[in-house]
């Protein structure tokens, strides 16, 4: 194409562990199949905290990082039909190219297309169009949105409704998503099940909206962190348990066994913490129970549990992006949002501007942040 290269701020990622730095860079422009976006706003979530940590097997430097954005097309390279100039999107870390083996599945909302490069860092063609310094920095998770400008596969980019304000509209390019879609379309809870959320971030508050929307029988929040007992119950909740209050570690399991007459029929997994997804499969109840993980573990760790619990009928799932199709699916849930039925201005606590990115980082380590949006 004919493009220019766009010079404006980033927050660039240099090296693992340690704080991103406000840089100018350069954008280049969108080649084939390529799309760059002016990101107005974006969320911060655990996982760019977790990348950023250095535990991500994934992680590589030097990265833009940023996953959860929202902004207007500035401009599109050859072939691009999905979305124009001028369009208010949300970036998909999750792509749907609708050609692949998975998009064809009707299984999962997992796609083939693009994620063997996006684990890379690379564009679709395997490379960046970041620089910075004289040297190329990485894309992340086929996003990288804490940059004012962004190139994205037209496969991980969705046009949404451009009334929807893009500073609340970016946390469906992630957290909120994430959770609503693990309760709704991967567990698909059906009316008077009970179901228990272990973690109450942006996720597992999601989860709970998700789990309201759907009729769940007891709706439990088990969480190590006292505050978030309010919060849990401003989203619907019907119980809150914190496990550090309990005698011993897996104590929860009894708990939950409890509570629910043998078990629950669906536990989510929003820490990240594989003892915590431990006691969560073994809190589903014996014959059908099904655990779903959906928080990321560090590179090393590994999740075990004795295999009688799966004989006996326990199931142990996981999913990525709530099992939401990004581009099939993410402007009905714009529109629900619009129509009040689901929350997100609600899992706003702090917002910033890019010079401030890295307070948002703390908040979040600090425990009393749902979501901070940052404003580009
Ligand atoms: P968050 O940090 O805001 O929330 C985590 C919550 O877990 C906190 O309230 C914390 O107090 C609680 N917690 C920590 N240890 C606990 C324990 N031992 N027992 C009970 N509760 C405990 O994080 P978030 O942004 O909501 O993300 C949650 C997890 O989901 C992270 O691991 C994140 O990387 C992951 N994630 C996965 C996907 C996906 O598609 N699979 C998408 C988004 C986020
Ligand atoms: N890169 C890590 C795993 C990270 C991970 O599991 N990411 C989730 C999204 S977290 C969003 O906040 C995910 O979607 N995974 C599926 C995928 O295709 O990336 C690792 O362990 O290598
Ligand atoms: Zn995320």
């Amino acid at each position: 194409t004919t493009g220019k290269s766009i010079f404006c701020k980033a927050a660039v990622a240099w090296e693992a562990g340690k704080e991103l730095s406000i840089e100018d860079i350069e954008v280049l422009p969108p080649r084939a199949h390529e799309v760059r976006i002016k990101i107005y706003y974006t969320g911060v979530c655990h996982t760019d905290a977790y990348t950023l940590s250095g535990v991500d097997p994934e992680g590589a430097f030097p990265v833009v990082l940023g996953h959860e954005g929202a902004g207007i097309v500035e401009s599109v390279g050859e072939g691009v039909t999905n979305v124009k100039p001028g369009d208010h999107v949300i970036a998909l870390y999750t792509a749907e190219c609708r050609e692949c083996k998975f998009c064809k599945s009707g299984k999962t909302n997992l796609c083939g297309s693009v994620r063997a490069t996006q684990g890379l860092g690379l564009m679709p063609d395997g490379t960046s169009r970041f620089k910075c310094k004289g040297q190329d920095l990485l894309h992340f998770m086929g996003c990288s949105t804490f940059s004012q400008y962004t190139v994205v596969a037209d496969v991980s980019v969705v046009a949404v409704n451009p009334a929807a304000g893009m500073d609340k509209t970016c946390l469906l390019g992630c957290g909120i998503t994430t959770g609503y879609g693990a309760a709704t379309i991967t567990a698909d809870i059906k009316p008077g099940e009970n179901v228990a959320i272990f973690g109450a971030g942006c996720v597992g508050l999601s989860v709970v909206q998700g789990a309201v929307e759907k009729k769940a029988g007891k709706i439990i929040v088990v969480d190590i962190n006292n505050k978030k007992k309010d919060w849990s119950f401003k989203f619907g909740a019907t119980d809150f348990v914190n496990p550090l209050e309990l005698p011993k570690d897996t104590a929860i399991v009894d708990k939950l066994i409890e509570m629910t007459d043998g078990g629950c029929d669906f536990t989510f997994d929003c820490t990240g913490n594989v003892k915590v997804m431990r006691n969560a499969l073994e809190a589903c109840h014996k014959g059908w129970g099904t655990s779903i993980i959906i928080g990321v573990a560090a590179a090393g760790q590994e999740i075990s549990t004795r295999p009688f619990q799966l004989v006996t009928g326990r199931n142990w799932r996981g999913c990525a992006f709530g099992g939401v199709k990004g581009r099939t699916q993410l402007p009905g849930l714009v529109e629900d949002y619009m129509a009040g039925k689901i929350k997100v201005e609600d899992f706003i606590t702090h917002r910033y501007p890019l010079e401030k990115i890295t307070t948002a980082f703390n908040d979040m380590h600090a425990g009393d942040c749902i979501r901070a949006v940052i404003n580009m």
